[in-house]
């Protein structure tokens, strides 16, 4: 039963699909305040009350014990203590013996989940305008109200089928040599791929929707080349359209006035990596519907499969907060000239030289990146209503990628496109998938990428997956080993680093034969994977299930946080330490354990109820199958379009069957 509560006047951010009838009673629990202060909703928790849900959070499965604030943030330090993530994802399920409810806050801007952390039972909702709605679900357990909820926020993405192939990427690939010299090493090692990924360097001084012609000649010929070795090219979409006489997605965007605009009437700038841009209004439906139908340039030369990054959207600076940090500046030139009336302010950190600047510059400096202030600056065009952008601010990276999800059926109702985006809100895993950002090389990044899995299918995000090796430091062989053999379970497996680390494809590390056997794996499990993917994705279930909503009534189930669910078939446990010979595993029923190892073979055997020490070398992956069932298995092959969906081998418990999508 799902429930909907109006308060004041609420954005329409269409996160909600199915039409639910506003009920005129209140939540039918807690305390709800909604005045002119602003909204909040507390429950007093049980102490056995487990809260799941917020998609791309930080920490764990149980989100309680912590503070989580819905508040799109392009931050590439994914530290514990932080509060916001790129995405927004309002929905929580309090699971406990008296209370089992789904809640959804629909609302787009800042929104605070403080779950027993200034508190330690109280749970509370809060935000500045009491202008939502709220979504209230019952259900019989925790797993039924998501899935109510997955049915009203409409039918996830589905990518098409080269998108379970393996994809790598690296930012620092520029021109077409480097591009092939991936291509060209991945296929001589024998490692299967099926996506090479093209960062910001393919584009002419970043200009979506052009190719630098210098690093890539002749760029159709160069997909088409690459379609020929089965390798499909994604191009990544930053938000900022470059200011630049000529450049026709400026000239026109500016001359139609789809860009955001300052409260004057004039075009918000600000910089980015193509230095100083607008932001098309995706808010508009013309300027969406014009933004997504560009993408008809890059998907006429072959392309089908794109990122959408930049798109909280970030900000490194904008004009206003130059102008203020030159002020400073100017002043402090004059105090130190002796030329201003006012007195050198005392440098509060003489003893570090670094700071020698006044605090006031320090701290301006300090906050011209993603600035909250500067989202205050803009506003977009929701039909004809100037709306503010820091009110709606969770929506931008939504509507980017729903520009183009929408423009792919105009302009190639026919083609299977794929599609992910950095920045989300639910409503946005109708038009797309995630990759969940700017990770880190750090062990502890292989275990929050595990955790985020399942609360990003509750959210109704399917198509998932994490930076694989780690986008950000310097990644060891082991490190990428491990996270691959995570990788080979998350519907979006890539291989992605960032500019100036070091380089982590499968063939720079010793025993490249190691590398390509987990590769294979993921290639073998291929057709299980994505049948169990297309029953998720058609009908509103989870591909990750966190093992409480298998096993609710199993009190260590519910707080094994490091494995998974996956499907109807496989509970998986990957190795997140460094120097470990295997894990610990707790099995809540009795499972077979199947251990794919380097020379092809499967290591079977079955292993009771309860816990369990499971070596896992280097150069194997483990899976574990439930009681009774089976899972299909196909020969490894170099792409997803060599793959033999037809000669399937299971594995599994003798005389189970597996039902396919
Ligand atoms: O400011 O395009 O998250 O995947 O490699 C960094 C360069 C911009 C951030 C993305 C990352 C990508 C990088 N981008």
């Amino acid at each position: 039963m799902v429930k909907k509560y109006v308060f004041g006047t609420p954005f329409e951010t269409e996160a909600v699909v199915e039409a639910v009838e506003a009920s005129k009673n209140l939540i039918s629990f807690g305390n709800v305040t909604a005045t002119k202060e602003g909204f909040s909703f507390e429950y007093t928790m049980e102490p056995t009350d487990v809260v799941y849900g917020l998609g791309q959070a930080n920490r764990g499965i149980n989100k309680r014990g912590y503070i989580y604030v819905s508040n799109c943030a392009d931050d590439p330090n994914h530290t514990e203590e932080k509060v916001s993530l790129y995405g927004a994802h309002n929905f929580i399920v309090i699971d406990g013996i008296k209370c089992k409810k789904g809640l959804f806050f629909d609302y787009p801007g800042k929104l605070e989940f403080d779950i027993g952390y200034t508190k330690r039972d109280v749970l509370k909702v809060s935000c500045e305008r009491a202008d939502l709605y709220v979504y209230e679900i019952d259900g019989e357990s925790a797993y039924d109200i998501v899935k109510q909820f997955r049915k009203i926020i409409g039918k996830s993405y589905i990518p098409p089928k080269f998108a379970f192939g393996f994809g790598q990427s690296r930012w620092g690939y520029r021109t077409q040599e480097d591009f092939e010299k991936v291509v060209d090493t991945y296929r001589a090692n024998e490692i299967p791929m099926d996506m090479l990924y093209l960062d910001i360097d393919y584009m002419e001084s970043y200009k979506d929707f052009t190719i630098d012609k210098k690093r890539i000649p002749d760029f159709k010929a160069f997909v088409e080349k690459m379609k020929a070795k089965n390798i499909h090219l994604i191009p990544i979409i930053d938000a900022g359209v470059k200011i630049e006489d000529g450049y026709e997605v400026y000239e026109e965007g500016k001359e139609k006035g789809y860009f955001c605009k300052r409260e004057d009437g004039s075009d918000f700038v600000a910089a980015v990596w193509p230095g100083w841009t607008h932001f098309t209004d995706v808010m508009n439906p013309e300027a969406r519907d014009w933004f997504g139908k560009k993408y008809a340039f890059l998907i006429e030369q072959g392309i089908d499969g794109f990122w959408n990054d930049m798109n909280e959207p970030a900000i490194f600076y904008t004009e206003e907060g130059v102008a203020a940090l030159n002020e400073a500046i100017v002043e402090y030139a004059a105090q130190l000239t002796g030329t201003s009336d006012k007195p050198l302010e005392p440098c509060d950190d003489i003893m570090n030289t670094a700071n020698v600047l006044p605090a006031k510059i320090r701290s301006i400096m300090g906050s011209l990146q993603n600035n909250p202030e500067d989202y205050k600056r803009f506003y977009h065009n929701v039909n004809g209503k100037k709306v503010r952008h820091d009110l709606i601010h969770n929506l931008y990276g939504f509507n980017m990628t729903r520009a183009a999800g929408e423009a792919f059926e105009k302009i190639a109702p026919d083609k299977d496109i794929l599609l992910f985006s950095r920045s989300s809100y639910i409503g946005m895993h109708r038009y797309g998938g995630i990759w969940t950002g700017d990770n880190q090389s750090w062990w502890s990044h292989i275990l929050l990428n595990l955790k985020m899995m399942p609360s990003l299918n509750m959210c109704g995000f399917l198509y998932i997956g994490a930076d694989l090796g780690g986008f950000g430091s310097n990644a060891t062989r082991e490190l990428v080993l491990r996270w691959l053999a995570l990788g080979v379970f998350t519907p979006l497996m890539r291989n992605h680093a960032a500019l100036g680390t070091r380089e982590q494809e499968c063939y720079q590390f010793e025993d490249i034969e190691d590398f390509k056997h987990v590769i294979e794996v993921r290639y073998r499990l291929i057709p299980y994977l994505y049948s169990e993917y297309m029953k998720a994705a058609t009908q509103d279930d989870l591909y990750f299930k966190p093992l409480g909503f298998v096993y609710p009534e199993d009190k260590i189930a519910v707080q094994t946080e490091d494995q998974l669910m996956i499907g109807n078939e496989i509970m998986i446990a990957p190795v997140y330490t460094q120097n470990a010979i295997g894990r610990g595993v707790y099995l809540p029923e009795e499972m077979k354990l199947v251990k794919f190892m380097p020379d092809g073979s499967l290591y079977e055997e079955i292993m009771p109820k309860g816990y369990h020490f499971v070596e896992v070398a280097l150069n194997e992956v483990p899976l574990f199958i439930r009681k009774g069932k089976c899972i299909p298995l196909a020969k490894a092959a170099q792409s997803t379009a060599e793959l033999d969906w037809d000669n399937l081998e299971f594995v599994g418990y003798d005389d189970a069957e597996y039902k396919h999508y």
